[in-house]
């Protein structure tokens, strides 16, 4: 893990230590509470600033018990950075705990508001360390690709952040699903594979592979690039979430979103119900908070 803890831990801004914002970002997760981003407070607070965060976070998630099984990426296509008013992608933890069982409904009782975004996944068959790897390198250690939804969820109102907030809030994790088909990366054009976004029956957005960093491949590569900054590497086994394809879609209770994929098949996900608030007016749970 980095040592930027004790470097920047004697140094408050705004009041706030790598130590407080971690302890706090957890807090507003377990509790369900969205708060406003803490560059509001702490202009300083930049994307490895985040990242020590974000580190520190995941030591306590293993503490308490849950397994590191991968890693997503972030803002890796246009529609996310424009949407999100950040350009910079960066990486995030997956851990067991958010892995979201097929057929399961989006588990509105442990989630702000959550939205909804297609994916392609992949399942390391090599263990992949930077710096230097490229996109051919990235997708010779790929084993097998998917089509995924990841069910993204902000500690921050209305989804507004910086890259040091969303950095270290984990990428705005929450759920993922993965779909029914997986396939060899020899076996499809990644750039093309397209998706199809439906919510309630309508096709609401599409995109193809190309959307990610121009190949998903070249994401992977910057996630390993990227960690290695950091003292990682992506081992065999883990799972690689690329980035939202496209634009993420409210996933209210009641609704129903699907990602259709060209060739790997169809993720299904319903919005299940309101969770029990005994605090109605904070509760955000309906996700129309922009
Ligand atoms: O809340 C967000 O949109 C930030 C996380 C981005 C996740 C992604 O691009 O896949
Ligand atoms: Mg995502």
């Amino acid at each position: 893990m980095t040592d930027q803890t004790t470097a920047y831990s004697s140094a408050p801004e705004g009041g706030w230590t790598i130590e407080t914002v971690a302890d706090e970002l957890l807090r507003c997760e377990d509790e369900r509470i969205e708060r406003p981003p803490f560059t509001d407070e702490w202009a300083d607070l930049d994307l490895d600033t985040g990242y020590a965060i974000q580190d520190l976070n995941l030591k306590k998630r293993l503490d308490r018990g849950e397994k590191l099984i991968g890693v997503k990426l972030g803002l890796t296509s246009r529609a996310k950075q424009q949407r999100m008013g950040v350009d910079t992608p960066f990486v995030a933890w997956l851990t067991d705990a958010m892995i979201l069982p097929v057929g399961d409904p989006v588990p509105q009782d442990r989630l702000i508001h959550p939205r909804i975004e297609p994916e392609i996944v992949f399942i390391m068959g090599e263990r992949l360390e930077g710096p230097g790897v490229t996109c051919a390198q990235a997708m010779s250690a790929v084993e097998s690709v998917w089509g995924g939804a990841e069910v993204i969820d902000s500690r921050y109102k209305d989804f507004r952040f910086k890259a040091g907030d969303v950095s270290a809030d984990n990428a705005s994790s929450g759920a993922f699903v993965n779909g029914p088909i997986g396939v060899p990366p020899s076996e499809l054009d990644l750039a093309t594979e397209a998706v199809l976004v439906e919510v309630d029956g309508q096709i609401v957005d599409s995109a193809t592979g190309a959307a990610v960093q121009g190949h998903p491949g070249e994401a992977l590569a910057l996630a390993a690039n990227d960690l290695a900054r950091r003292g990682h590497a992506i081992e065999a086994g883990w799972i690689v979430l690329t980035g939202g394809m496209t634009d993420a879609v409210f996933a209210p209770p009641g609704s129903s979103v699907a990602m259709h994929f060209t060739s790997l098949g169809s993720v299904f996900l319903n919005g299940g119900t309101a969770p029990e608030s005994t605090d109605p007016a904070a509760d955000s749970t309906t996700g129309q908070d922009d």
